[in-house]
């Protein structure tokens, strides 16, 4: 099995943040033929990474989906929640990521790839956006923690999900002088030093940041 994957791309590295943590035996590669070709679009339909293959050729598309594959397929070190409140949370996370978070960051994360001056209205505009929605997930976190069976809980696929993102939503702002912009967020603030305690968030996290660098440094 291979995974076509980048250490720029955050949906990238949550697939591979969970096949460390579970110990899969998978091929890291870089998408070939490359991304953004009319053969890799011929070939993966989503024309997006991350693409799990399968041994018998068999290919996956979509960081979540492919995720819940990888679970299903290898139950062992399961990092699904086993109650429905638990799963409703860890999808509740990944929405959130991809729905919430990620279209509030992407206008800034464009900024930054491009290669044109920035303006400072236009430039404020788009961090109150982020902040708005790191807003929403500051109460998001107060709500799940107030619905919590327990007062203990462990690594899911949703912590996972979200790091990823989470990562790009402060580094993102940071590179275009505007720091602290988590410093209001006391939950998130929380959770985001507990995620990267484990060993493995913490390196995909690293993986992300050289590759963000280099590319800033590049421009
Ligand atoms: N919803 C998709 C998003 C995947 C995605 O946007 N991948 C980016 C890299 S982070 C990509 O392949 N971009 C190539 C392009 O847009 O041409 C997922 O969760 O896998």
């Amino acid at each position: 099995m291979k995974l076509l994957s980048s250490n720029f791309s955050p949906f990238s590295t949550r697939v591979r943040m969970l096949i460390a943590i579970k110990g899969l035996d998978i091929d890291i590669v870089n998408p070939e033929p490359p991304l953004r070709t009319e053969a890799f679009r011929k070939q993966f339909p989503l024309a997006k990474i991350p693409v799990l293959i399968l041994d018998d050729g068999t290919h996956l598309a979509e960081s979540w989906s492919i995720m819940e594959y990888l679970e299903a397929a290898f139950p062992t070190h399961p990092l699904t929640p086993d109650t429905p409140l638990g799963k409703a949370h860890a999808s509740m996370m990944c929405r959130y990521a991809d729905l919430h978070l990620g279209p509030a960051l992407f206008p800034l994360f464009s900024l930054l790839l491009s290669k044109t001056e920035i303006e400072a209205e236009s430039l404020s505009d788009k961090v109150s956006h982020l902040s708005h929605a790191l807003a929403q997930g500051e109460r998001m976190f107060v709500q799940m923690k107030q619905q919590s069976e327990s007062d203990m809980r462990t690594l899911h696929i949703g912590d996972i999900a979200l790091a990823c993102s989470f990562y790009f939503a402060l580094a993102t702002p940071k590179q275009l002088g505007v720091n602290d912009i988590l410093a209001p967020y006391s939950e998130l603030q929380t959770w985001w030093q507990w995620v990267q305690s484990n060993e493995v968030i913490a390196s995909g996290v690293k993986e992300m940041d050289c590759a963000l660098m280099q590319f800033v440094n590049q421009q």
